[in-house]
C-alpha cells in the first residue's frame, strides 16, 4: 500500500479538477482526501440536551437564547460543500443539514456596528470571523452530515460550517455566536493561525 493510499490521498485527476469558471477546485497547497481526519485540541465534551442553550448575543437588536428543542425546530436547509483544513487536507462534497446562519441573522438583527463574530463552543473553543464572511448563503449551524447525525468527534450534535474559510473557523460543539464591534482573536488565532483564513489566499499563519 503506497503512502498516498495510507492517507486517503486521491488521484491527480480528482485533485486537478476545475470549477466551471476554469479555476482549480482545490485551493493552493492542499491535498485531497476521501477520509475525514479529526482535528480537536480539547477533549470531546459531553452533551446534555436538557441543559444545552444556544445563544446569540452582543451587538444584535434581538438576542437569542434557545433550548436544544427550539434550535432543532428552526427551518432547515441542506448544503454540499468542500472542507479545507489549514494542515493541508481538503475533503470534497460534504452534505450538511442544519439551520442557515442567515435564518438566525434575520431573527437577531445585527446592529449596524456589528462587524465581527466570535463563535463559541461549550468546550470553550472560540474562533472569530468577519460578519461579512458569516453573512452568506453557504454558512450553517449543522446537525447532519451525509444524512446522519454528525459524529461526536466531528462536533456533533451541532457545529458551525463556514466552507470558504479554513476549517478552524467551523467550530465544533457550537453553543453561541457573539457579535462584536471590534475584532478579537479566537483560540487558534491567538496561537498564530491566520486571523482571516482564506484558503484561496493561503492565509495559514500570521
Ligand atoms: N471545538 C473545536 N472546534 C474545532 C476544532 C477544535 O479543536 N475544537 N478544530 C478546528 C479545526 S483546526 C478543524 S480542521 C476542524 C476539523 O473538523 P473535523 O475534526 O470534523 O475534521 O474543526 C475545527 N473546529
Ligand atoms: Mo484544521
Amino acid at each position: 500500500m503506497g503512502i498516498s493510499r495510507l492517507f486517503g490521498r486521491q488521484s491527480d485527476s480528482a485533485a486537478n479538477e476545475r470549477l466551471p469558471d476554469g479555476s482549480p477546485r482545490l485551493p493552493p497547497g492542499q491535498y485531497l482526501t476521501s477520509k475525514w481526519p479529526i482535528l480537536t485540541h480539547e477533549a470531546i465534551p459531553t452533551f446534555d440536551p436538557q441543559t444545552y442553550r444556544f445563544r446569540i448575543w452582543g451587538a444584535v437588536e434581538e438576542p437569542l437564547d434557545l433550548s436544544w428543542d427550539e434550535l432543532q425546530a428552526l427551518p432547515r436547509v441542506q448544503l454540499t460543500a468542500d472542507f479545507h483544513c489549514v494542515t493541508t487536507w481538503s475533503r470534497y462534497n460534504n452534505a450538511w443539514e442544519g439551520v442557515a446562519v442567515r435564518e438566525l441573522l434575520t431573527r437577531v438583527k445585527p446592529k449596524p456596528e456589528a462587524k465581527f463574530v466570535m463563535a463559541h463552543s461549550w468546550s470553550d473553543y472560540t474562533t472569530n470571523m468577519p460578519l461579512a464572511d458569516l453573512d452568506d448563503d453557504d454558512t450553517l449551524v449543522a446537525f447532519l452530515h451525509d444524512g446522519a447525525e454528525i459524529e461526536r468527534a466531528h462536533g456533533g450534535p451541532v457545529r458551525l460550517i463556514v466552507p470558504k474559510l479554513y476549517a478552524y473557523k467551523s467550530a465544533k460543539w457550537l453553543n453561541g455566536l457573539e457579535f462584536l464591534t471590534e475584532d478579537q482573536p479566537g483560540f487558534w488565532e491567538q496561537l498564530g493561525y491566520h486571523n482571516h483564513a482564506d484558503p484561496w489566499k493561503e492565509e495559514r499563519f500570521w
